[in-house]
């Protein structure tokens, strides 16, 4: 039967070698070797049973303290190893930030990104800022504030994604247009404003053309004289600039949104060559984007009057820009993790769209 002194020895050599360990392999051998099924504290353990009332209450908690204080050593040093370890992978696998980028960089940007990047560098040249803003949206911003009438089907269950909470439906939802990033800049900033708002938006539709998420960017300019003459200088400055041609001809179709009065689509000439489009010749004509003069209600919803404040917004989907632009003739593979596809569209990330050395 061990004595307590028996211990004393015992636990001075364990974690002698436990302090000692030299690798974590070296350490996870010692720990099985004391406290495993079969190690030397726990065969000591198992003779508790054959010893008496008065030698178990001695040399239970004693083996229990022995076995609580080896599991803390063999915890700290782990830590110590582990962070040797870790220090060393440091040390060894350093990047020099400073050394010229590889030109066989791997990786590339995926055409959406690319051109949400030239859409900003466009509008940034006309003096547009960017705003963002939350994708979880309220009705108040997403509906109310947009002048959506109370039975607009938009504010049906069957087109837009509303939030459960545990108690139920709530009324947050998944943005359906980034113009609820537009409504807080008016909200909060006192015009003149001029913002783009890029940003993912959700809508319950699925099929050959339609994904339930898409990428928009919108655009607003408020200020105190502003006309439809500014809306359609802006937008023919754009889509020449974007499709990197000076022969734009467009015609405004109108059409029917509730957040602007007027409210137009853009539509400009254009040919197809191959999967893409040559824009300002040919006898086809293809809708580009949304546009309007911000209606008055919308206005009066974010406390501005509109007598004095007007101004004029325009919308568009850029997975079907970045389509139409690339000559890309299916949408399904911009959502699908498909490596083979983004290296044979993806966009270097070492050549930045810029207006000067040219967007793409
Ligand atoms: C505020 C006021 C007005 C944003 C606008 C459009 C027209 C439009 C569609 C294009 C294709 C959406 O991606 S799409 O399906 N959008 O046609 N969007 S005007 O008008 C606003 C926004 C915010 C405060």
């Amino acid at each position: 039967m061990s004595a307590p002194s028996d211990l004393e020895a015992l636990e001075t050599r364990l974690s002698v070698g436990i302090k000692a360990a030299p690798d974590l392999a070296a350490l996870d051998a010692l720990r099985v070797n004391a406290l495993g099924k079969k190690g030397e504290v726990s065969l000591k353990m198992r003779e508790l049973g054959k010893m008496s009332p008065e030698e178990r209450q001695v040399m239970g908690p004693a083996l229990n303290g022995l076995k609580d204080r080896l599991n803390t050593l063999v915890t700290c040093r782990k830590t110590v190893l582990e962070d040797a370890v870790l220090n060393a992978a440091l040390d060894s696998e350093t990047v020099d930030v400073t050394r010229p980028v590889s030109h066989q960089a791997r990786g590339s940007l995926h055409p959406v990104g690319q051109v949400m990047e030239e859409l900003a560098v466009i509008f940034a040249d006309m003096g547009f800022a960017v705003a963002e803003g939350p994708d979880v949206e309220d009705d108040f911003h997403n509906f109310t504030a947009l002048n959506f009438p109370s039975n607009h089907p938009a504010r049906d269950a069957h087109d837009t994604f509303f939030l459960k909470s545990a108690e139920g439906e709530t009324s947050k939802l998944l943005r359906t247009h980034t113009s609820p990033v537009q409504i807080r800049a008016m909200m909060n900033k006192k015009p003149p404003i001029r913002i783009i708002a890029p940003g993912r938006v959700y809508r319950r539709d699925w099929d050959q053309t339609h994904t339930p998420m898409f990428h928009q960017v919108e655009g607003l300019v408020i200020d105190e004289d502003t006309h439809m003459g500014h809306l359609k200088g802006c937008l023919m400055d754009f889509v020449s600039t974007f499709f990197e041609t000076d022969l734009v001809e467009a015609r405004f179709r109108p059409h029917h949104f509730p957040f602007t009065e007027p409210s137009a689509e853009m539509d400009v000439r254009y040919e197809s060559v191959g999967n893409a489009v040559k824009i300002g010749s040919g006898d086809k004509w293809m809708e580009v984007l949304g546009c309007g003069m911000v209606h008055p209600n919308v206005i009066r919803s974010c406390e501005l009057d509109p007598e004095i404040y007007q101004g004029f917004a325009f919308g568009m989907g850029v997975d079907r820009l970045t389509m139409l632009k690339y000559g890309m003739p299916d949408l399904r593979p911009f959502f699908e993790p498909d490596s083979r596809w983004l290296s044979h569209y993806g966009y270097s990330p070492l050549l930045q769209a810029n207006l000067a050395t040219g967007l793409s």
